[in-house]
């Protein structure tokens, strides 16, 4: 209704249709997955920063985890008529239904952070990394460090079903593939979170001769890491030595534990990617400018190496 009503406005001052969407782009319903880790708060935090500085207003939906919270909040959305909708995405699949809502309500999806196995009509773009090639960089990482010799290593899974961690994986298993000293003896989720990567891991170290046959540790997020590193230390060994730390996200407290040498490589993922989606809305609303389907953050290799007591400056007040 709202967007007829502005057209015939418009259209009585001789403006086309089209220009209506311009002065739309004015509320976006965000539908977040919660605040599992500290990557999470930062892309809140950057997302309300980053509509606030463009006059945007933003309709915040934090869904605790769950997928059922988040179709609940797009439909929210499309019954208040919002001009934009930006969800980053639980798990991969049961999203075709709510977002060919969104779709007939000519409302646009962007996804943020993760991938869905929707057909790619369903939404306008997804801003985000390639969680597969951040998988390969950890494993390529280890398989360099550790030089040929044997090296048994246990895996802190995300967020069953969600694309990073069905992603994550597969990187890491492709660049360890071929390597037959580098082998994955264990592997279970930790859900992206500081307290289940500690508890999974003294799980781990449990079975694993008290960590005496745990050569690595490859950690979806780095949350999950800086849990397990608790763990390895409360187990009387030495994080980022006796058994050495891989993860993925470029958490402040990550380059924390990597200045101190207990841990030894982390693969960076912008919390930043509403800024690339409000730019890719703004000129799909302004002049009907379709982005590609996918628009791609970059994956930094950091290590001891990096100036990982700089890195953690410069993070520290981002939001983490
Ligand atoms: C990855 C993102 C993941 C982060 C985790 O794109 O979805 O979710 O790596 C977060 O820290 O929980």
């Amino acid at each position: 209704m709202r967007n007829f009503l502005t057209a015939v406005a418009l259209a009585a001052f001789g403006a086309s249709a089209a220009l209506s969407q311009t002065a739309l782009a004015q509320t976006v319903g965000f539908s977040q997955i919660g605040s599992e880790s500290g990557w999470r708060a930062a892309e809140t935090t950057l997302t309300k920063q980053q509509a606030e500085e463009r006059g945007i207003t933003l309709k915040f939906s934090d869904a605790q985890q769950k997928q059922e919270n988040q179709i609940a909040a797009i439909r929210s959305f499309i019954a208040q008529g919002v001009d934009a909708i930006l969800l980053a995405p639980v798990v991969a699949t049961g999203w075709d239904s709510v977002l060919k809502e969104a779709k007939d309500a000519e409302i646009p999806v962007v996804l943020l952070d993760r991938q869905v196995d929707s057909d790619k009509s369903l939404y306008l773009t997804a801003v985000g990394s390639d969680l597969v090639h951040e998988g390969e960089v950890a494993g390529q990482w280890l398989v360099d460090h550790v030089a040929g010799k044997e090296c048994r290593v246990v895996e802190l899974q995300g967020t069953t079903g969600s694309s990073p961690a069905i992603d994550r994986k597969t990187g890491f298993e492709k660049a360890i593939a071929g390597h037959d000293n580098v082998k994955i003896v264990r592997s279970q989720t930790g859900d992206f979170t500081r307290a289940q990567g500690k508890e999974v891991m003294e799980s781990f170290l449990q079975a694993e001769g008290r960590g005496q046959n745990i050569c690595a540790l490859y950690a979806h997020n780095d949350d999950m890491a800086v849990g397990a590193i608790q763990a390895i230390k409360e187990a009387g060994l030495k994080p980022g030595d006796d058994i050495l730390v891989v993860s993925i996200d470029g958490v402040p407290d990550i380059f924390k534990a990597i200045a101190a040498g207990e841990a030894n490589a982390t693969v960076e993922l912008t919390p930043n990617m509403a800024g690339p989606a409000f730019d890719a809305l703004k000129a799909y609303m302004d002049d009907g400018t379709v982005p590609p389907k996918f628009i791609q953050t970059d994956s930094k290799l950091y290590t001891k190496a990096d100036d990982p007591e700089g890195e953690y400056e410069r993070r520290k007040n981002l939001g983490y």
